[in-house]
């Protein structure tokens, strides 16, 4: 009998590092019993039923963004390896999970395969797809120029050759802006941690090739986005998309006419960045891909120049269209990025100047990343390659602001009922909250690597607990993992193919209060209002930017030594 969320322990549904944080978060019973003194103290249980361990619960605290108040059990102090429950006088036991080392490595390895099982122009074979075999969908091969991004040299109705890349979430189509936030994120990973993306092989057909998993995956993706460019004018089409959301049906019967739509500030920017990074993620490939580094490096610059020219040309969503638009006001956080991945591959110190001049202009604190704000990751990239920059780039500045950014979050993981990050900002519980969750570990870790202060670490894994089952949901959104996870997402694959289980590895986007969907909700409280249901795109869709930061931060702290 599943427990209701009120009743139940919550934890990571995965488990814990053996010398790491182990902390789980206790409800409090409504009423409070009045006769019974409500329990103290919580036991942590062999799964025969030994007790290994008793601790007190720390005193109860009411977390803001769902009901009730909860108390931690804290059992950090115990490292022996092996499976578990956890105990509290009057509660359901916990769900059983794990101490070990690695704990999260499958994970992450089934976080990234989800990208492959997003791809566009490709059969999914039963050897690497398993019950999730499908063939081919969309090979964008033959898609036509839009009317709003006709051209003298593409008019309206040229047919152009866009295939590859992945789709964007629970639909088929194909983004810009948010595949190159998600395309940076696993370029990143693989920049920051290089040897231990190495070593992980063997889940895709590019498996076997003298390339990581992980940089064969992103390919499949820059290659489709260096289709989107115009070699005419540099200009990047915003989307390629159909001109309505299909129906719930498998990629290769969704089969209506595509489009790519106009060109943007915002596409051509986030495009150049993403190309600045892949030149010199790629420089160490020439003998495998010969030329592809620098193919990126000019694609990169010719978007650049183009954005020069367009500086403010928004993605303003045709009539005909009614699919993502992915448009957010201002262009500064994109320029600042741009500009800061090109200075980091060229050392040309005009770009670190521009950088600078559009994050005065922005006149925003750092933030934690997202497709609307990809300024931090500019910081990302620079603090990380600091040994090679040349002397205009303000180092001192640029950590300041960093760790400024996760000092708050640290500090209120600290405050938190649940002892995690997330919920302590303002706009935390935004659609896709899982991913802000995600997203404010990747800047804290950040701030790890640059100091080796543990309380950052804990923090980062404070918020991969709460999005794996420490929640007022006490669940696992991550589809696949842990005993209680969901199993309705708004992926038409998952609803469509007649598999029982939903594709795993995917994040479901997270509580969100806004209910654009018009689903009905158990709770309107923002860390509580989330529906495992098809129904629920606002909730429980899933999207390649939020399962970026969960690959990201799942194999950084795979790669750190616990
Ligand atoms: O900009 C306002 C901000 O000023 C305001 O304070 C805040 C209050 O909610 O809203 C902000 O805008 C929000 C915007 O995201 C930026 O966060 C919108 O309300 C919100 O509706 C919008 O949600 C986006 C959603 O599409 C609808 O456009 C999500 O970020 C985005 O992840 C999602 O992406 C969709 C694609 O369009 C289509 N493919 C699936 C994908 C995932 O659901
Ligand atoms: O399925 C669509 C999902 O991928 C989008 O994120 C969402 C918001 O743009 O829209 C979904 O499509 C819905 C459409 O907007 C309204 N009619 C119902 C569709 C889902 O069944």
């Amino acid at each position: 009998v599943p427990t209701a969320p009120e009743q139940a322990i919550s934890l990571n549904q995965i488990g814990f590092y053996t010398g790491g944080p182990k902390i789980a978060a206790v409800p409090v019973p409504v009423p409070v019993p009045e006769t019974a003194a409500a329990a103290e103290t919580f036991a942590l249980v062999t799964l025969d039923d030994k007790e290994v361990f008793r601790g007190d619960l720390s005193v109860a605290r009411r977390w803001p963004h769902a009901q009730g108040r909860v108390r931690l059990a804290d059992f950090s102090s115990y490292t022996d390896a092996g499976r578990y429950r956890l105990q509290v006088e009057g509660l359901q036991p916990s769900d059983p999970f794990t101490i070990a080392d690695n704990v999260h490595n499958e994970l992450n390895r089934s976080a990234l395969k989800a990208f492959y099982f997003n791809r566009s122009g490709i059969e999914l074979t039963a050897f690497y797809a398993d019950r999730w075999a499908r063939p081919a969908g969309h090979p964008d091969t033959a898609v036509a120029v839009h009317s709003s991004a006709a051209s003298v040299s593409r008019p309206e109705g040229t047919l152009i050759s866009a295939p590859m890349g992945w789709y964007d979430a629970g639909d088929y189509n194909k983004y810009i802006v948010n595949s190159g936030i998600a395309t940076f994120t696993l370029l990143a990973a693989y920049e920051h941690f290089p040897q231990y993306y190495a070593a992980r092989e063997g889940a895709i057909p590019e498996s076997g090739n003298s390339l990581p998993d992980i940089l064969d995956e992103a390919l499949w993706n820059i290659r489709w986005m260096l289709s989107m460019q115009d070699p005419a004018d540099g200009g990047v089409y915003h989307k390629l998309t159909t001109l309505r959301f299909s129906d719930r049906v498998m990629p290769h019967r969704a089969t209506a006419a595509r489009y790519v739509v106009q060109k943007s500030t915002a596409a051509a920017l986030n495009f150049a960045a993403v190309m600045a990074v892949a030149s010199r993620v790629f420089a160490d490939y020439d003998a495998e891909l010969p030329g592809f580094a620098a193919t990126c490096a000019e694609a990169a610059e010719r978007a650049w120049q183009w954005a020069q020219d367009h500086p403010d040309q928004p993605y303003v969503q045709p009539p005909d269209i009614n699919t993502g638009t992915y448009a957010f006001p201002g262009f500064d956080d994109e320029f600042a990025w741009a500009a800061a991945e090109l200075y980091i591959a060229s050392n040309d110190d005009s770009y670190y100047t521009e950088f600078t001049r559009y994050r005065a202009a922005s006149g925003l604190a750092l933030g934690v990343p997202s497709w609307t704000r990809v300024d931090t990751l500019a910081y990302v990239s620079l603090l990380h390659h600091q040994q090679h920059l040349s002397g205009a780039a303000d180092i001192d500045g640029l950590r300041a602001a960093l760790l400024n950014l996760a000092d708050t979050l640290r500090d209120g993981a600290v405050t938190s009922a649940y002892g995690v990050a997330m919920g302590g900002g303002a706009g935390d519980f935004v659609w896709g909250s899982n991913a802000v969750a995600l997203n404010q570990s990747l800047v804290l870790i950040q701030a790890y690597r640059h100091t080796r202060r543990i309380d950052y670490l804990h923090a980062a894994l404070a918020n991969l607990d709460y999005v794996l089952g420490r929640n007022a949901l006490a669940m696992s959104f991550v589809t696949g993992i842990g005993q209680r996870s969901p199993q309705h997402v708004h992926h038409r694959p998952s609803a469509a193919d007649n598999v029982v289980e939903p594709v795993p590895g995917w994040l479901a986007g997270g509580p969100h209060a806004g209910q654009q969907d018009g689903c009905s909700y158990p709770s309107d409280l923002p860390g509580a209002s989330y529906l495992d249901d098809w129904c629920s795109y606002s909730t429980n869709e899933v999207a390649i930017n939020w399962n970026a930061p969960l690959v990201y931060v799942s194999g950084a702290l795979e790669a750190i030594s616990w």
